[in-house]
C-alpha cells in the first residue's frame, strides 16, 4: 500500500514565531511500523512548505497515495477535514485516514461533519496504521485493528484502544521521511532542527492540561537508543537544535540521569538541546545540572502557568511559585537559558492579567512566553471555564494565542505584553546579565534569542517593518497576533469553508 502522510498547513504567532518551522513529528512515529511492514510512505509538510490546498492536491495526484493520513490537532483540524473533502472529490479511489490528539477525544464530531473521511487511528498510532494498511492490503476485517474508528455502512465501530506503547524502542519516528531538512531551520540561530522525543506522559495531572489524558502512563525509550538517533540526525542530517516533545523528561531521576551519560558520551559539540522541565525535577537535581549543560541543554522550559500560588492550587499544579523561581535561579547558575510559560486569561480578567506581568518580575526568568487560556473539550477544567467564556473560536484559533473570554481586551493586553517584554528585557540589571554574565554558550544563545524578540516585537507594532525584520524564512511575522486568515474563519467550526 501506498500511504502518504500529510501534516495540514498552518501557521500563527506564538512558538513558531520563535522556534521556527519545526516539523510535526506525530505523523513520522505514527508511520513507522506501516514502513517496517514494506508499505511505501511518503511525508508532505505543508506547513514547513507552506502550501495551498491547491498545492496539496496537486502532491498528492503526482503520489498517487491509495491512503492519506492527514495530522488533526485542534487548531490543524479545519484543514485537515479541508484536504479529506477536497481530496477525495479529486481523487474518488484514495481512502482518508486521521489521526492526533484531536481526532482521538473528537472522532464522533469529526466523522459526523466529513462523511468523506474513512478512519481515525485514535491515541498512539504506530501498532494501528501498520496493521490498518495490512489489512487493506489483504481485503481482511478491520476489527482487530486497536483504536480504530472505521464506517461500516451507516455505522461508525469503535475498535477498543490499544493502550500506551510499551516499547519505545520499537517505535522511533521516520525521520528518513524528511524530503529536505532545510525546511527546518530554526530562528533562533538558523540551524537544521529537529523535533525529538524521548519519553511520553506526564506523573502530574493539571486540570487545564490536554496531554496527560493522551498519553495516559509515563514511559521512556532507552537512553542510549536515543542517543543513536540524536547522533544519527547530527552527523546525517547537520541538526543541531534539538526541540524535546516530552512533557516531563526528568520525571525519573535514573532514566535521565542515564540519558545525559549517553549524550555526554557523543561528544556533540555544538548540539543545542530545548525542553520543558518540571520545577521539581530541577530542584531534585540541583546537583545535576552541570551535566545538564554538558550535555547540550541550554534552553529550558518551565510550566509556571500561573503567578498566584491559589490559582495554582485550584488546577492542581503541585507546585508554587517560590519553586520555579528557585529552579529559575539554579538553571542560570549552570549557564542555561531559564524559560518560562505564563497563561493568561484563567480568571477572565484584566486586572488578573495586570497582576501577572507585575509578578513577574519577582520570577527573574530569562524569557517568558505567554499564552492563552485554551479549553480544550477532554480537559478536567473545561466546563467550568467555558461556562465563565462563553463561546469558543472556529477551532482554527485554538491556538493558545486567542482568547476566548469577553473579560479580557486582547488587542489592549498584547499591546501591554509588548511594553511588558521592552521593560523587562531592558531592566538594566536583566540586561546586563543576560549579555555579559554566564559562560559563551548562554550568553550567545541569549542575544540570539533578545535580537529574535526585539524584531517580532517591532514588527508586531510596526508591521511595516515586517520585510525588513521577520526572518527571510518565516511566513510568521509577529509574535502574539494569529494569522489574520485565522482570524477570519472565527465562528464557524468545521463547517466546510473551502
Ligand atoms: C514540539 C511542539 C511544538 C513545536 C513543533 C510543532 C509541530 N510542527 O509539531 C512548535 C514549538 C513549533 C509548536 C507550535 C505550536 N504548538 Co505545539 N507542541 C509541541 C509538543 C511539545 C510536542 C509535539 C510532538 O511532537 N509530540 C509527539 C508526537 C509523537 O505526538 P503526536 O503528535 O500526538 O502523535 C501521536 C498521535 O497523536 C498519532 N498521530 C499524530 N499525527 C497523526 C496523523 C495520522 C494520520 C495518524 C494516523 C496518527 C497521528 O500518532 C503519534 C504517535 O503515537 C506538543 C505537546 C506534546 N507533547 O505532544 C505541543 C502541542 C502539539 N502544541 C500545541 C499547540 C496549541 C501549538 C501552537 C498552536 C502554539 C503556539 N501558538 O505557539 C503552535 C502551532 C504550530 C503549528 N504550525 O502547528 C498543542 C496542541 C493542542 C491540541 N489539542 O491540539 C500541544 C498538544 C500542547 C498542549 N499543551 O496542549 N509546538
Ligand atoms: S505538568 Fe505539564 S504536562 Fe504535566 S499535567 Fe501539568 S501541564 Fe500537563
Amino acid at each position: 500500500m501506498r500511504l502518504m502522510m500529510i501534516v495540514p498547513n498552518y501557521h500563527c504567532g506564538g512558538m513558531e514565531a520563535v522556534q521556527g518551522p519545526l516539523m510535526n513529528i506525530g505523523p513520522l512515529f505514527a508511520a513507522s511500523a506501516a514502513l517496517k511492514a514494506g508499505h511505501q510512505v511518503t511525508f508532505l509538510d505543508c506547513t514547513a512548505e507552506d502550501l495551498s490546498i491547491e498545492d496539496c492536491l496537486d502532491r498528492i495526484g503526482r503520489e498517487s497515495p491509495d491512503v492519506i493520513g492527514v495530522a488533526a490537532r485542534t487548531h490543524l483540524v479545519n484543514e485537515a477535514l479541508r484536504i479529506v473533502r477536497h481530496a477525495r472529490s479529486r481523487f474518488p479511489k484514495v481512502r482518508t485516514l486521521l489521526g492526533g490528539i484531536h481526532a482521538t477525544f473528537m472522532f464522533r464530531e469529526m466523522l459526523g461533519e466529513c462523511p468523506e473521511a474513512d478512519f481515525v487511528i485514535t491515541g498512539e498510532a504506530e501498532v494501528a496504521t501498520g496493521q490498518l494498511l495490512d489489512a487493506l492490503t489483504k481485503g481482511a476485517p478491520l476489527n482487530g485493528v486497536p483504536g480504530l474508528i472505521w464506517r461500516d455502512g451507516a455505522e461508525l465501530r469503535v475498535n477498543p484502544p490499544g493502550g500506551p506503547l510499551k516499547d519505545l524502542d520499537q517505535h522511533r519516528p521516520a525521520y528518513e521521511l524528511i524530503p529536505n531538512w532545510d525546511l527546518y531551520r530554526n530562528h533562533i540561530n538558523g540551524e537544521r532542527s529537529a523535533v525529538v522525543q524521548f519519553s511520553r506522559g506526564c506523573v502530574q495531572k493539571c486540570r487545564y492540561c490536554s496531554q496527560w489524558k493522551f498519553w495516559d502512563t509515563w514511559r521512556a525509550c532507552s537512553p542510549e537508543v536515543f542517543a543513536d538517533e540524536i547522533a544519527l540526525l547530527y552527523h546525517e542530517h547537520g541538526v543541531r537544535y534539538f526541540l524535546m516533545a516530552d512533557e516531563s523528561p526528568q520525571a525519573e531521576a535514573e532514566v535521565w540521569s542515564r540519558l545525559l551519560d549517553a549524550l555526554i558520551s557523543k561528544g556533540l559539540k555544538d548540539a543545542v538541546f530545548g525542553t520543558c522541565a518540571r520545577a521539581k525535577d530541577i530542584l531534585r537535581d540541583r546537583e545535576l545540572l552541570a551535566r545538564y549543560a554538558q550535555a547540550g541543554f541550554r534552553l529550558m522550559l518551565l510550566g509556571a502557568e500561573f503567578t498566584a500560588n491559589k490559582t495554582l492550587k485550584t488546577v492542581n499544579k503541585e507546585q508554587r511559585l517560590e519553586d520555579t523561581a528557585l529552579a529559575v535561579k539554579l538553571i542560570q547558575d549552570a549557564g542555561m537559558i531559564a524559560m518560562v510559560d505564563i497563561m493568561l486569561g484563567w480568571n477572565n480578567r484584566e486586572d488578573e492579567v495586570v497582576q501577572t506581568l507585575e509578578n513577574l518580575g519577582g520570577l527573574s526568568a530569562d524569557y517568558v512566553c505567554f499564552f492563552w487560556t485554551t479549553p480544550y473539550p477532554w480537559t478536567d477544567s473545561y466546563k467550568e471555564l467555558m461556562a465563565e467564556f462563553g463561546t469558543a473560536p472556529a477551532y482554527d484559533n485554538w491556538n493558545f494565542m486567542t482568547f476566548f473570554g469577553k473579560g479580557v481586551d486582547q488587542k489592549r493586553a498584547e499591546r501591554e505584553l509588548v511594553k511588558f517584554y521592552v521593560r523587562y528585557h531592558f531592566s538594566p540589571s536583566r540586561f546586563f546579565k543576560g549579555w555579559f554574565s554566564g559562560p559563551l554558550p548562554r550568553r550567545k544563545l541569549y542575544r540570539q534569542m533578545f535580537w529574535l524578540g526585539v524584531r517580532r516585537s517591532l514588527v508586531q507594532l510596526y508591521p511595516w517593518l515586517s520585510a525588513l525584520l521577520a526572518p527571510k524564512n518565516s511566513r510568521v511575522k509577529a509574535m502574539h497576533y494569529c494569522d489574520p486568515r485565522h482570524r477570519w474563519l472565527a465562528g464557524s467550526n468545521m463547517a466546510g469553508e473551502s
